[in-house]
């Protein structure tokens, strides 16, 4: 891929995903695949939540001025991007009303009025909500938008500061399972200070590294202790007939996973969707010749109800086009695999099969059809993850220095790695480098603390 941004905005125009012509910078429009996309990806991430005891909730969109001013850290955080409301028709609202740029401050004031005793704890709530937040850096589709139209949320509360820590790394299993299933690699790291989450104790990060090598944060898990509850006087019962306020934790999801999908699988021939978000996974090209029509239509027809029955999301293309230009469209738009019935085939009763992920194409006998797709679905959704990790595994390198190096030299060590290679660079843990000055001197973000091959490194790259 040559030009990665190039290829990117094509890619969600010709494959009709998301629509940017929206006149305002930072939205845009999910167009019908996309949406579906969209729909697929996130009840995976629904069904991770809800399988360990979250709740799906639904808050408003304003939030009154005073109550988002409330916790001192996250308004300080957030005070640049947001988005007001300040009039009623004519009339100058009393109270500015903010359009949420998260949901913290609007869920702890609801939770104030549920929380009374140890008993009603954890909380375990999340959301799935449109967020605003005036992005000052360049904008792009899906990646970084002013309007976030797909923020996965999730907010709960505990009686002790176990219980979150115990909640934060849950939250990680879930989405280093989400992204698996996704097939998308991952890099799990611990924020440095000056970079958490407004008003957290300490922020963990999921990034991935894009094709053109750079670094792309897709999800963040916070562990907030006491610092909102404190604030949102989220005060309990303990068990012990004590008063404490509760340990919080949230964790956020957006429209990048979409994005991920889009950019970790795709290729010059457009997207190539992991089975498990695919609109459609089969799709069934007739070939169509004169005077054997009917015989073949009939074939395509029975093979989409076979597969239909099993499950599949499975579409015959039956336009009256040429089959070369059905596959192009077909391979545009990520159709994880093709099945192709000719006369020939039918008489031999065969059927020919490619697989979008490899350009392999193949014939199986018609009565394996449904064991095989079933099973070629599977082998695509784990080839397109070990594909997509090995690149990934490409973009890291580790850096070697001894522990009495100048920091100069590793600063410049690094720089060359991340002009020549891009990506990521690992550098062992070293508290001398790990802080702004050497993040300034690297002209790259120093991404985290993380445990590589069971040792402690310091990530640091160019990023998004
Ligand atoms: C966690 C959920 C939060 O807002 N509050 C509730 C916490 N964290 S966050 O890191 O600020 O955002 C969560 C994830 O959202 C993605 N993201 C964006 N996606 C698209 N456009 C944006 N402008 C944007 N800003 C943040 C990131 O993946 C981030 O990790």
């Amino acid at each position: 891929m040559e030009n990665f941004s190039e290829w990117y905005s094509e890619i969600l125009e010709r494959a009709e995903i998301y629509d940017v012509r929206y006149p305002i910078k930072g939205c845009g429009v999910y167009l019908p695949y996309g949406f579906k996309i969209r729909r697929y990806t996130f009840d995976i991430l629904r069904r991770l939540l809800e399988e360990r005891g979250h709740e799906e909730v639904l808050f408003p969109l304003l939030i009154p001025e005073d109550l988002l001013a409330k916790e001192g850290e996250h308004i300080k955080g957030f005070e640049d991007e947001v988005f007001w409301v300040t009039h009623g028709g004519k009339k100058p609202l009393e109270v500015k009303l903010a359009l949420r740029p998260t949901s913290e401050t609007s869920i702890y004031y609801m939770m104030k009025l549920w929380i009374k005793v140890h008993k009603d704890l954890p909380i375990k709530l999340f959301q799935v909500v449109n967020t605003f937040r005036y992005e000052t850096k360049h904008t792009r589709p899906l990646i970084r938008l002013r309007e976030i139209m797909t923020f996965k949320e999730a907010h709960t509360a505990h009686a002790t500061m176990e219980d979150a820590e115990n909640q934060v790394k849950e939250a990680i299993e879930i989405y280093k399972e989400f992204f698996h299933e996704l097939g998308i690699p991952v890099i799990v790291s611990r924020r440095p200070e000056w970079d958490k989450f407004p008003g957290a104790e300490y922020t963990v990060a999921f990034d991935t590294i894009f094709p053109d090598g750079r670094a792309i944060q897709i999800g963040t898990v916070h562990n907030l202790g006491q610092n909102f509850s404190k604030t949102f006087d989220l005060e309990f019962e303990t068990l012990e007939g004590g008063k404490d306020y509760v340990y919080q934790t949230c964790y956020g999801i957006s429209d990048r996973a979409i994005a991920s999908i889009i950019a970790i699988h795709g290729d010059e021939k457009g997207l190539i969707l992991p089975p498990n978000v695919a609109p459609i996974q089969v799709v069934i090209v007739p070939l169509l010749f004169k005077g054997k029509r009917e015989i073949v239509e009939n074939k395509a027809t029975e093979l989409y109800n076979l597969l239909k029955e099993t499950g599949i999301r499975v579409k015959i293309d039956d336009r009256d086009i040429r089959p070369g230009r059905k596959f192009n469209d077909w391979e545009l738009r990520g159709v994880p695999v093709r099945i192709e019935v000719g006369p020939k085939d039918v008489e031999n009763k065969m059927v020919t099969i490619y697989r979008r992920d490899t350009g392999e194409k193949y014939q199986i006998k018609e009565e394996e059809v449904k064991d095989e797709i079933l099973n070629l679905l599977e082998r695509i959704k784990d080839n397109l993850r070990e594909r997509a990790k090995e690149r990934m595994e490409k973009y890291i390198t580790l850096v070697d220095y001894t522990e009495d190096a100048p920091i100069e030299e590793v600063g410049n060590r690094v720089k060359e790695i991340l002009k020549e290679k891009k990506g990521i660079a690992l550098i062992p843990y070293s508290e001398s480098i790990y802080n702004e000055d050497f993040e300034e001197k690297i002209e790259a973000s120093i991404l985290g603390t993380t445990e590589y091959n069971g040792e402690k490194y310091i990530a640091v790259g160019r990023t998004y």
